[in-house]
C-alpha cells in the first residue's frame, strides 16, 4: 500500500466513524501556559483609557450593541491566564463607550455545541427590539459550528443572562455541505431582506480561497446555506470575523445593517488570518441576487498601497455596530501586544481594544473615514494651544504642559515648498518606504510630525510623521509610525508601519491626531483617512518621564497651523 492510499483510508475511517470531516489544528496554544496568573503591581504599560480588563488575555470584540440606554461590549477572554485559551464571551457595559462596568461572562461553554470554546460572533436586533447573539461554538469533535442565544430577561438593560437555543448548533459542517470544519466561524450581524428573509455571513475558506458563506433564514433558527458565497477571493486564506454593512453615500451618519437602496453603498471587511490585518472593500450589493461586487476588482489582494485597511498598524478582528441612539456606525478593534509571551505572562495580561471609532464613507466614495467617538473628549483636561508657528528644518520643539504618557494631541501642518519634495521614481510599498526612511532620514519635505513616548535624552521615542514625495507630477503623502527606537528592550516587536494618505496638500492642511496611552499610540492622519496603531514599551519614557515633541527633520520649513493637546484623565474601566 502506498502512503497516499494509507492516508486516504485513514481519512475515510475518520469520516465514517465520526460522520464529519476532520478538523485541522487551529488557534494553537500551549495548555500549560493557559492558566498562569501573575502579580500585576508596578505596571507602566497598562492603559488608562483604552479598554482592557484587570487581568488575563483578551482578543476580538464580539457583538457590540446599544440596548435600553447602555452600550454592551462582549469580548473573547481567557478567565484563567494571559495567553489565548479557555475562551468565553466576557461582558462589560457603558453609558458612553469610554467608562465600562464589568459583568459576569455572558456566554461560556455549557452545551455540546460550544463545550470546547465560545468564539467570535455578532448580535442582531430582531423586530420588537429583541437582541440575538450568534456565535461560533467549538463542539466535542473540535468542529466549528454556529449557535444562537437570547437574553433571559428583556427588561434587564444589563442583559446579564443569556439562554442558548435548544436547537444549537444552527449551522454546522457536514459531509454533504463540504464545509471545512476548522474554517467555519464568526457569524456577522444578520440583515433582513425585503423578501422577509434574514441573511448572514460566516467566514471560511476552501483550500486557499477565502470566502464569506451566505446563509438565509425566515425565522432566525432554521438557516439554509445559499448556493454561492456572498463573495470569495482566491489566495486570500481564511476570512475571519467578516463584517458587512451599508454606509450612506453622503454624510457621516450611520444606518441600520438592514437598510438598502440607492442612497447606500456596502462595505465588506474581512480579517485575513494569513496576514493578520483587517481589509475592506466598498462595493455594490444586489439584494435580489445576493451578490456583492467590490468597486476595486483587485479585492483584498490588490497592489500594496491600493488595498484598503482599517488600520495600517497592529489591529485585528474588528467589528462595527449601528448605534441607533446617536445614528452612527461604531467600529471596535483588538490590538494585540508586541511584547514576548514571557513578558505578557509576567505582567499578567495581554490585549487591549482601540478607542471606539465612528466610521462613514468619505465624500470621494473611495474610502472610509474613522474618528474616535466624540465621548472620548470628556477625558480631555488642561488644554494647551500653540499659536501658528514655522517649524524649520531640523527643529525639535517640546510640547509642554500635558501628561505625555496619557494624552491626546492634534496637530496640523501647512506645506508650501512643494518643489523640494523627493522624487519617487517607481511605486513602493509604503511600509517598506517607512522602514527604509525612518524619522532620522532627512529629505526635502519631511519627515515632520510628532515624537511620542520620548525619553529626555531621546534614547527612546516613537515617531509618527509624514514625508512628501513627488510621484508622477503629483504630491504623494506618506504617513509612518516608526517604532524602531521605541524601547531599549530589543525583545519587543518594533516593526515600522506606513501607508499613503490621500490628501491634496496644495489646498488642504495635513492633520495628525495621536491618542497616547502608556503602551499604545493610535494615530489618525488626514482627518481620519489613515489610521496606524502601535504598541510600544519604553523603558525610560514611562509615566512622568515621557515627553512629546513636534519635529521637522526635512530640509524645507513647514508651518504648524494648529496644535492642541490635552492630558487625558483615566477612564473607569476595571
Ligand atoms: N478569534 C476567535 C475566532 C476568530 C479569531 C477565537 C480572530 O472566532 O476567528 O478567539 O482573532
Amino acid at each position: 500500500m502506498t502512503t497516499s492510499t494509507i492516508c486516504l483510508l485513514a481519512l475515510l475511517c475518520i469520516i465514517y466513524s465520526t460522520g464529519v470531516l476532520p478538523v485541522e489544528a487551529t488557534h494553537h496554544v500551549d495548555r500549560n501556559l493557559q492558566s498562569l496568573t501573575s502579580d500585576s503591581s508596578n505596571q507602566p504599560y497598562r492603559t488608562a483609557y483604552h479598554f482592557q480588563p484587570p487581568k488575563n488575555w483578551i482578543n476580538d470584540p464580539n457583538g457590540p450593541l446599544a440596548y435600553k440606554g447602555l452600550y454592551h461590549l462582549f469580548y473573547q477572554y481567557n478567565p484563567k491566564g494571559a495567553v489565548w485559551g479557555n475562551i468565553v464571551w466576557a461582558h462589560s457595559v457603558s453609558t458612553d463607550l469610554v467608562n465600562w462596568t464589568p459583568l459576569d461572562p455572558a456566554i461560556f461553554p455549557s452545551q455540546p455545541s460550544d463545550i470546547n470554546g465560545c468564539w467570535s460572533g455578532s448580535t442582531t436586533i430582531l423586530p420588537g427590539g429583541k437582541p440575538a447573539i450568534l456565535y461560533t461554538g467549538i463542539d466535542p469533535m473540535n468542529q466549528q459550528v454556529q449557535n444562537l442565544a437570547h437574553p433571559k430577561n428583556l427588561s434587564d438593560p444589563f442583559l446579564r443572562e443569556w439562554v442558548k437555543s435548544p436547537k444549537n448548533p444552527l449551522m454546522a459542517p457536514t459531509i454533504a455541505n463540504k464545509i471545512n470544519a476548522s474554517s467555519f466561524r464568526d457569524p456577522t450581524t444578520a440583515w433582513l431582506g425585503k423578501d422577509g428573509h434574514w441573511r448572514l455571513l460566516v467566514g471560511s475558506k476552501k483550500n486557499t480561497r477565502g470566502m464569506a458563506i451566505l446563509y438565509r433564514s425566515k425565522d432566525f433558527v432554521n438557516w439554509v446555506r445559499a448556493k454561492h458565497p456572498l463573495h470569495s477571493e482566491k489566495g486570500t486564506g481564511m476570512w475571519e470575523c467578516p463584517d458587512f454593512f451599508p454606509v450612506l453615500r453622503v454624510g457621516p451618519l450611520g444606518i441600520d445593517t438592514s437598510v438598502d437602496g440607492v442612497q447606500v453603498r456596502h462595505v465588506l471587511k474581512v480579517s485575513l488570518d494569513d496576514k493578520k490585518h483587517d481589509y475592506y472593500v466598498i462595493g455594490s450589493y444586489d439584494a435580489e441576487k445576493d451578490n456583492f461586487v467590490p468597486d476595486n476588482n483587485k479585492g483584498f489582494e490588490g497592489d500594496v498601497g491600493t488595498v484598503l485597511r482599517y488600520d495600517y498598524g497592529k489591529y485585528y478582528a474588528s467589528k462595527t455596530f449601528f448605534d441607533d441612539e446617536k445614528n452612527r456606525r461604531v467600529l471596535l478593534g483588538w490590538v494585540n501586544e508586541s511584547s514576548s509571551v514571557a513578558d505578557d505572562i509576567k505582567k499578567g495580561w495581554s490585549g487591549i481594544h482601540t478607542i471606539p471609532r465612528a466610521i462613514w464613507l468619505h465624500k470621494s466614495g473611495k474610502q472610509l473615514i474613522q474618528w474616535p467617538v466624540v465621548e472620548i473628549e470628556k477625558l480631555r483636561a488642561n488644554p494647551i494651544n500653540w499659536p501658528t508657528k514655522v517649524l524649520k528644518g531640523g527643529d525639535l520643539l517640546q510640547i509642554n504642559g500635558v501628561t505625555a504618557a496619557q494624552a491626546d494631541v492634534e496637530i496640523s501642518f501647512e506645506v508650501k515648498e512643494f518643489g523640494k519634495a523627493e522624487v519617487l521614481e517607481s511605486w513602493k510599498d509604503p511600509q517598506i518606504l517607512c522602514s527604509r526612511k525612518g524619522s532620522a532620514v532627512r529629505s526635502g519635505l519631511g519627515p515632520f510630525g510628532l515624537l511620542v513616548f520620548a525619553s529626555k535624552g531621546l534614547q527612546e521615542y516613537t515617531a509618527v510623521f509624514f514625508r512628501i514625495f513627488r510621484y508622477h507630477h503629483k504630491n504623494l503623502v506618506l504617513m509612518c509610525s516608526d517604532q524602531s527606537r521605541s524601547s531599549l528592550n530589543k525583545e519587543n516587536d518594533r516593526t515600522t508601519y506606513g501607508t499613503f494618505v490621500d490628501v491634496n496638500i496644495i489646498y488642504e492642511k495635513l492633520s495628525l491626531r495621536a491618542l497616547i496611552d502608556h503602551s499604545v499610540v493610535e494615530s489618525f492622519g488626514g482627518e481620519g483617512k489613515a489610521c496606524i496603531t502601535a504598541r510600544v514599551y519604553p523603558t525610560l519614557a514611562i509615566n512622568d518621564k515621557a515627553q512629546i515633541y513636534a519635529f521637522n527633520n526635512g530640509t524645507a520649513d513647514v508651518k504648524i497651523a494648529r496644535l492642541s493637546a490635552w492630558s487625558m484623565k483615566k477612564a473607569q474601566i476595571s
